[in-house]
């Protein structure tokens, strides 16, 4: 007889496991917790429970066996080089990732595409369902994974199934353009609960349900047709780990790294900042555009003004996301060809990651931040900025067209489509009197202070708990969801 299965309360379902494999310079093959907040949240709603978590390792071929790290079972799941090809890259990255932000490039729709994410879908079903115990809770993120909810219903219906999308959730014009846009909302609708960035991403997945399948709705219920089920779609805006972020920052190693990067860029007496994924959505172009406006009409300049710009390597092996980082190092070269003085590059443009602590430093270091989406889900940037700004410095030049602008209305507000309101916003952040940017930046961390990423996911799990049919009592809640 095969020997019992462990099975667990709580299971986390996500494209990525939240480890990254290294390799040591003896050979040695390690795994390294991946430093993001998601991670974070996750640790602190497992506390006391057994946890588990099903992903993607990151390389395709044959999965490493599940083992134990920090506490989390991790259930590493297989990715052939055609499943990232056609599942990952093409489908999710190529397919479903323009649409839902606003067709900025074209989608393209390959029939193999769409297959493939079928069946990687299903087996995120199965592995779930492996490890999942009797009446667990499931947590599935994010918009490589929308089949996921039916298709484990039909394999474990006893199990509480919860969605969280990342990324916007697009109107239904642009939604309907999908040939598999009937699968994918019901999909979705095998949860009980679907989480999403805004309201609006809510409403827009309630209004797809009412016009494409002719289902029910009330408010932010949708009536699964044949059945007497109920799905709530509800806003649940992510954040970030505040505390631990913000005592980074205080180490006086990443204050004392903020000082030396401000003194090697020349003591600038602005120096400004953008931090994003090289994505088409971030509006890297728009910002670019607006600031060598500026310099080009003088009205600010090297040495006493300059930009770095971080742009993390990002899915390079689609086109759209190729074709955007030869733009963007063209651009840059001509702005710095053009615009700099010898020792003082109008542009310093890094496309490496780097570790939390030199993020932290150069936000610590940036008088003005950057952040210019044409459409995010949340935009994490912008938090993580507020967060390290414990000195009450800074200003945060933040897009409308963020999740994060929702929350963070006292910052110089931004349409980068509009480029001449992009320049005005930049100058008003640079110019604002101090004082008044000291009570701005008061007002935004407090936000972020109290709307936290442990917060965020303590209030999720509560909703998923009380989402309609099995509705909880209010003392089975934890504290942070009962409001
Ligand atoms: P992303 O599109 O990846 O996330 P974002 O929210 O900005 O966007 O998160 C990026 C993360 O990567 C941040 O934590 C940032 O600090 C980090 N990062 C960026 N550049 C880096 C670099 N060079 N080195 C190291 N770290 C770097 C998706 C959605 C967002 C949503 C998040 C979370 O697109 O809208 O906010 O998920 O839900």
């Amino acid at each position: 007889m095969p020997p019992a299965r462990q099975t667990y309360d709580l299971v986390i379902a996500a494209n990525r496991l939240p480890v990254d494999q290294v390799t040591a310079p003896d050979g040695q093959v390690e795994w390294r917790r991946s430093p993001g907040g998601l991670v974070t949240a996750m640790e602190s709603v497992m506390q006391g429970r057994a946890g588990a978590w099903v992903g993607w390792a990151g390389e395709p071929g044959e999965p490493p066996e599940p083992f134990d790290e920090g506490g989390i079972h991790l259930h590493p799941l297989g990715l052939s080089a055609a499943d990232v090809r056609d599942y990952y890259e093409g489908f999710s990255n190529d397919t479903l990732w323009p649409i839902y932000h606003d067709v900025i490039v074209p989608a393209t729709f390959h029939r193999e595409w769409w297959t493939s994410y079928q069946s990687v879908n299903a087996r995120f079903a199965e592995a779930i369902a492996e490890v999942a115990a009797e009446k667990a809770t499931v947590w599935v993120h994010d918009y490589q994974l929308q089949l996921v909810p039916a298709l484990l219903r039909r394999l474990r219906p006893d199990v509480r199934i919860g969605w969280f999308n990342h990324i916007p959730f697009p109107p239904v014009e642009l939604f309907a353009q999908l040939p598999w846009r009937g699968q994918l909302l019901e999909g979705l609708l095998g949860a009980d609960f679907l989480g999403f960035q805004r309201q609006a991403d809510a409403r827009n997945f309630v209004r797809a349900c009412r016009q494409l399948l002719q289902a029910q709705t009330r408010g932010d219920l949708v009536q699964v047709d044949g059945t007497d089920r109920q799905v709530r779609a509800s806003a649940i805006p992510i954040s970030v780990d505040f505390k631990g972020l913000e005592a980074l920052s205080k180490q006086p190693e990443v204050i004392e790294r903020a000082r030396a990067i401000r003194a090697s860029l020349g003591d600038p007496r602005v120096l400004m900042l953008g931090v994003d994924r090289l994505d088409y959505t971030k509006g890297i172009r728009h910002r670019l555009k607006a600031y060598e406006e500026l310099l080009v009409e003088r009205r600010i300049g090297p040495p006493e003004v300059t930009l770095v710009q971080v742009a993390t390597p990002s899915r390079e092996r689609v086109a759209a996301y190729r074709n955007l980082r030869s733009e963007i190092e063209q651009t840059v070269g001509r702005i710095n060809g053009e615009l700099s003085q010898i020792g003082s590059p109008a542009v310093h443009y890094l496309h490496h990651s780097y570790p939390r602590e030199e993020m932290a430093a150069l936000f610590l270091a940036a008088d003005v931040m950057l952040v210019t989406p044409l459409r995010d889900g949340m935009n994490l940037v912008a938090k993580e900025y507020v967060t390290c700004r414990h000195d009450l410095g800074g200003a945060l030049v933040l897009s409308e067209f963020t999740g994060a602008w929702h929350e963070l209305h006292q910052a110089f507000a931004c349409n980068p489509h509009d480029i001449e309101g992009l320049k005005q916003a930049i100058l008003r952040a640079i110019n604002t009197p101090t004082k008044d940017k000291q009570r701005i930046m008061r007002a935004l961390r407090r936000r972020v202070s109290e709307h936290d990423v442990q917060r965020w996911a303590a209030r999720y799990l509560a909703a998923l708990a009380a989402a309609p049919e099995q509705a909880l009592p209010e003392q089975a809640l934890p504290q942070e969801a009962r409001q």
